[in-house]
């Protein structure tokens, strides 16, 4: 079992992925992105999938025209773990 992020480890995420909020009803981070067109938005989500596909984690997402909105949660761990951190930090280094 993946362990849920500790309080002090949430405390952090303010500091560390200043771009992301914690999501309403869900023990998960969300993060909304505009792009000029449908065209740039799917070309990030296609380096999304790539960078889901190398961490083996993978995004919750919509896509309306040119913006995406991604959630991350780690299912296995019931919440926020490590796993959605590693992969929200390098989601942000793509944008
Ligand atoms: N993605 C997310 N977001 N949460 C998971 O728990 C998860 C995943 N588990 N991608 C992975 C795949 C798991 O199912 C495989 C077997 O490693």
């Amino acid at each position: 079992m993946i362990p849920r992020l500790t309080d002090a480890e949430r405390a952090a995420l303010v500091d560390l992925l200043p771009e992301w909020s914690l999501a309403k009803d869900r023990d998960a981070i969300e993060r909304r992105f505009a792009f000029a067109d449908f065209s740039e938005a799917f070309a990030f989500m296609t380096r999304v999938a790539l960078l889901a596909e190398k961490h083996d984690h993978h995004p919750e997402w919509s896509n309306v025209y040119n913006r995406v909105t991604i959630l991350l949660s780690t299912h296995d761990a019931g919440g926020l773990s490590a796993r959605d951190i590693r992969l929200a930090e390098a989601i942000d280094g793509l944008a």
